[in-house]
């Protein structure tokens, strides 16, 4: 029996690489972008090209559960040279509806020189523009929240130094026009002696609940077999969103299932999306160990009672410390 908190969907996974519609042009698909458009679900996957880069590519359903990839890849906006920045690939689409407009933050990968977050936009997921590339190098995990706090554009982000397994975590930052982004402030850190203890990043685009904003995040853990990557939820204030309010001291999803813990990187799930649906499900299609995306689900009111419960270290039958 699975132990973790969100279920998951039984006929997981809902997307591997062999329902891509051409044969042998990649390798793996993970890690969507999530969104309902059209009263469809739609899904902007990351699929690892057989060149060696990583391109986005949409599947729909209209139940949420069978999803069809579209017939061709993603037709993404060239990179403008004005920019400066040269984009070799792209992934960990982040979708949040603003006014008409979906915001897209993604990696936006150069081989030379690393990642930078950049941002692109569309009304109808088939023409797509380049709006701005908003972070200095080594920053990404970005997700805009869907509403200005104070009057400004605000998102998470996660800029990183050293190597993959260098602590790192997740900070705010807030613009007036999408571009340029400042008045960082630090928000969601590793916690000693918690699973989530080593890295983390957002995660969803945060969903506004009574309580505030829910934020869906990847907690890491590292072990002498490589790190594992687990999904955590917090509760931040809605006006003040740097003030965490309650936040989850176990894992809501972990690695358990054989697709999670087997594939290119083995021990992954990873989000990039929560979907809230009007039956107050929370969906998440995860990535599972960067190969396959799989569903799992929670009623919200689950997720926010484990925002709230005590932490417990209990070592014996009796007691605990
Ligand atoms: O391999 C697991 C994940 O590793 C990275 O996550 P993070 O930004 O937290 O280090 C990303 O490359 C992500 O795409 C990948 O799923």
């Amino acid at each position: 029996m699975h132990q973790s908190l969100m279920k998951r969907y039984e006929g997981n996974p809902v997307l591997t690489i062999d329902d891509l519609p051409v044969k042998g042009l990649g390798y793996y698909v993970f890690n969507p972008g999530a969104i309902k458009f059209n009263g469809e679900y739609l899904l902007l996957v990351d699929v690892f090209h057989r060149e060696g880069s990583i391109i986005f590519w949409i599947a729909r359903s209209k139940d949420g559960y069978n999803f069809k990839f579209d017939p061709e890849p993603v037709d993404w906006p060239e990179m403008p040279a004005d920019t400066g920045w040269v984009e070799n690939g792209v992934y960990d689409p982040r979708i949040t509806k603003f006014g008409d407009d979906y915001y897209i933050f993604y990696g936006s990968h150069n081989n030379d020189c690393g990642t930078r977050i950049a941002l692109a936009k569309t009304r109808d997921f088939v023409k797509f523009e380049h709006v701005a590339v908003t972070s200095e190098l080594n920053n990404r995990n970005a997700a805009l929240f869907p509403e200005k706090i104070n009057g400004m554009y605000c998102r998470f982000e996660r800029p990183f130094h050293g190597d993959e397994f260098s602590p790192c975590y997740m900070w705010l930052s807030f613009s007036k026009d999408l571009e340029f982004w400042g008045r960082h402030r630090e928000s969601l850190k590793p916690r000693p002696c918690h699973w989530d203890h080593q890295k983390l990043g957002a995660g969803a685009p945060p969903i506004r609940i009574k309580e505030g904003w829910l934020e869906i995040y990847h907690g890491i853990n590292p072990s002498c077999d490589g790190s594992m990557y687990m999904l955590f939820a917090a509760i931040l204030d809605y006006k003040e969103p740097w003030k965490e309010i309650a936040r989850c001291k176990y894992p809501i999803l972990f690695p358990e299932t054989d697709y999670e813990q087997k594939g290119r990187v083995r021990n992954v799930v990873f989000t990039c999306n929560a979907l809230l649906d009007d039956d107050n499900t929370v969906k998440v299609y995860y990535g599972a160990s960067d190969t396959c995306i799989a569903l799992a689900e929670a009623p919200l009111e689950e997720i926010v009672k484990a925002c709230f419960e005590p932490y417990q270290l209990t070592l014996s039958k009796k007691g605990s410390l």
